[in-house]
C-alpha cells in the first residue's frame, strides 16, 4: 500500500485535555495517560472516516463530537426500574422500549454520531443575588437555555449540515437519521461513551472544560463507523468526587439519589411537561420559576469557568431588540427580556401575544396557558406588598386569571392571589 509522502498528523481529543489517539494514519498510535500502550494498528479507512467526522462536525460549529457503536450502555439497564418508579410523570415517550437498546432504534443501525453545543451565556446566574428589578419588580427565572432561540432548530441545522456531507463522502447506500431530543435514544449516555464527558450526580453530561451548559444532538446511521474511543479506552472519569452541591440545592428534592432524579419533582418538569396544575407542596420550592430550572448547573464548581458561546441564536432576546452586545451583562434601560422578565409583563400577554413572542423560542413548549399558570406560582411566591401600586394592578391581572373558565389556571391564580394578600 502506497502512503502519501507527508502523512496528515492528527489528534482526537475525547476529554479535551487527554489526548487518546495521537500520530499519522499511518502510525495511527492507541495511547493513554496511564502511559499503557495498546499498540500499533494498520491504516483503518473506519478509522480515518471518524477523524474526518469529527473535523467535518467542527467544521459546522460543533464544539465537540464524538462517534459510538449503537449498543447496550450500563446505565440503560436501570431504565425500566426507573420507570417503574413513576419518576417520568406524564412524560410517556420515555417509556419506549427503543430507549434501552440503541440496536432497536433503527433497522440495521451500528453508529450513533454525537454532536455538542454549548449555549452558556454571559449573564448571572440564578443562584446568584440577582437584581430584583427597579422599584423591586417581581421578576421571573426562565431557564439559560431558553433565552435565546429554540435549540432544536439551532442544532438540527449544524446535523442535517453533516449529514449532508456523510451522503457526498460515503458512497452506497446507508441510514442517516438526525434527533435533537426527538429519536427513542438517550443521549447523555451515548455522548458519554463517544469520550464527550461524564454523568454528573445531577444527571447531566458533564465535560471537564466545557462543564454541563450544552447541548446535544445525534444522528444514527446504518454506517459501521469506528468509535472514537478505542477499545480500550473508557469513557471520561467521573469528575463529581464527593461534592454534592446540585443535590442538596434542589429546592424541590428532585434528586432521590445521586445520579437519579424523580422527575416529577423537577421544576423544568414542572414548568414545561406537566399539563395540570403544580403540586401544592412543591409550589413555594418553585421560587419565581417561571421555564426550567438552572439551579443543579449554577452550583457546580465545573461550570464556574465554563466558556461562554457566542453563538447569537443563543443570546437573551430583548425587546425591544438591543445593540448586539454578546458580553454584556445589562440590559438597556426600560427593555423586556427573556432575561428575568417581569412578572406583570408576563401576565398581560394574551394568546396571541404569546405566540408571537415565543415564535422559534423553547418556551413556546409550554404554551399560554402553561406561562400563564406558572407566574401565577411564582408571584405568589414573590408577589408584591399590600398597599403597593404594583399590588393593585398585579391582582387585577390575577383576579382576572381566577375568573378564567380554565380551572387549572383559576386556581393558580387563586392560589396566588392567597399569598400576597
Ligand atoms: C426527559 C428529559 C428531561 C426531563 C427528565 C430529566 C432527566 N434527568 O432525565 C426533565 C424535564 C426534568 C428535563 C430537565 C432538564 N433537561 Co432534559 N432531557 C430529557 C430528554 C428528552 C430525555 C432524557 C431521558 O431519557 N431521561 C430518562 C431518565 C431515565 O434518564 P436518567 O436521569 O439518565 O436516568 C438514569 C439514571 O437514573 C440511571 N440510574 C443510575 N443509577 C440508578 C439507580 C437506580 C436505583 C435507578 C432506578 C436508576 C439509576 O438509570 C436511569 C436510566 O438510564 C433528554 C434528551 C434525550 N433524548 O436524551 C433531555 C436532556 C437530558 N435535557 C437537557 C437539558 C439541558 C435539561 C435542563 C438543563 C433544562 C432546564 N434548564 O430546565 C434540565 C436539567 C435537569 C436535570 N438535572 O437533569 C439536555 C442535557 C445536556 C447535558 N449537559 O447533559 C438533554 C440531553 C437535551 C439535549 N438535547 O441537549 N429533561
Ligand atoms: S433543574 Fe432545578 S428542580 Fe430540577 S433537579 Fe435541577 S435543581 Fe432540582
Ligand atoms: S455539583 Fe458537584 S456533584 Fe453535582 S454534578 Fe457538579 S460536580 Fe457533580
Amino acid at each position: 500500500m502506497s502512503l502519501p509522502t507527508r502523512a496528515p498528523r492528527f489528534e482526537v481529543l475525547c476529554d479535551i485535555t487527554r489526548p487518546v489517539l495521537t500520530g499519522t494514519a499511518a502510525e495511527c498510535t492507541f495511547s493513554s495517560p496511564g502511559s499503557l500502550d495498546y499498540g500499533t494498528i494498520s491504516l483503518m479507512i473506519p478509522l480515518a472516516d471518524t477523524l474526518w467526522i469529527v473535523d467535518q462536525a467542527k467544521s459546522l460549529g460543533f464544539d465537540l463530537s464524538g462517534v459510538v457503536r449503537a449498543e447496550q450502555f450500563p446505565e440503560l439497564q436501570r431504565m425500566p426500574e426507573w420507570l417503574a418508579r413513576g419518576y417520568a410523570g406524564e412524560m410517556k415517550y420515555l417509556a419506549d422500549p427503543r430507549r434501552s437498546d440503541p440496536q432497536t432504534v433503527m433497522p440495521g443501525i451500528r453508529s450513533a454520531i454525537v454532536g455538542l453545543l454549548n449555549y452558556n451565556t454571559a449573564r448571572p446566574l440564578s443562584t446568584d443575588p440577582v437584581p430584583h428589578g427597579e422599584n423591586g419588580e417581581p421578576r421571573g427565572w426562565i431557564s439559560r437555555y431558553a433565552w435565546g432561540d429554540d435549540y432544536h432548530d439551532v442544532l438540527r441545522e449544524r446535523l442535517d449540515a453533516l449529514r449532508e456531507s456523510l451522503r457526498k463522502h460515503f458512497t452506497g447506500p446507508f441510514e442517516a437519521r438526525a434527533h435533537v431530543d426527538t429519536g427513542p435514544v438517550q443521549e447523555r449516555v451515548l455522548a458519554k461513551y463517544a469520550g464527550l464527558g461524564s454523568l454528573g450526580k445531577n444527571t447531566l453530561l458533564l465535560n471537564q472544560m466545557l462543564g454541563s451548559f450544552f447541548f446535544l444532538g445525534v444522528i444514527l446511521t446504518t454506517l459501521d463507523l469506528q468509535p472514537t474511543l478505542g477499545a480500550n479506552e473508557l469513557p471520561p472519569p467521573n469528575l463529581c468526587g464527593t461534592c454534592r452541591r446540585c443535590l442538596d440545592a434542589c429546592p424541590t428534592q428532585a434528586f432521590v439519589e445521586p445520579y437519579v432524579m424523580d422527575a416529577r419533582k423537577c421544576i423544568s418538569y414542572l414548568t414545561i411537561e406537566l399539563h395540570g396544575s403544580i403540586p401544592e407542596e412543591l409550589r413555594e420550592p418553585m421560587g419565581n420559576h417561571v421555564f426550567g430550572c438552572d439551579i443543579c448547573q449554577d452550583v457546580c464548581p465545573w461550570n464556574r469557568r465554563a466558556p461562554i458561546s457566542t453563538i447569537p441564536q443563543f443570546q437573551a432576546r430583548v425587546f425591544p431588540p438591543a445593540e448586539e452586545n454578546l458580553t454584556s451583562t445589562a440590559l438597556p434601560p426600560q427593555a423586556e427580556s427573556f432575561y428575568l422578565p417581569r412578572l406583570e409583563w408576563l401576565l398581560q400577554l394574551s394568546e396571541a401575544d404569546f405566540r408571537e413572542l415565543f415564535r422559534g423560542s423553547p418556551v413556546k413548549r409550554t404554551k399560554w396557558r402553561g406561562l400563564m399558570r406558572n407566574a401565577c406560582i411564582a408571584l405568589g411566591n414573590s408577589g408584591p406588598r399590600p398597599g403597593t401600586a404594583d399590588h393593585g394592578r398585579v391582582s387585577e391581572l390575577l383576579n382576572r386569571l381566577a375568573g378564567s373558565g380554565d380551572q387549572v389556571l383559576a386556581e393558580s391564580a387563586r392560589w396566588a392571589l392567597s399569598r400576597i394578600q
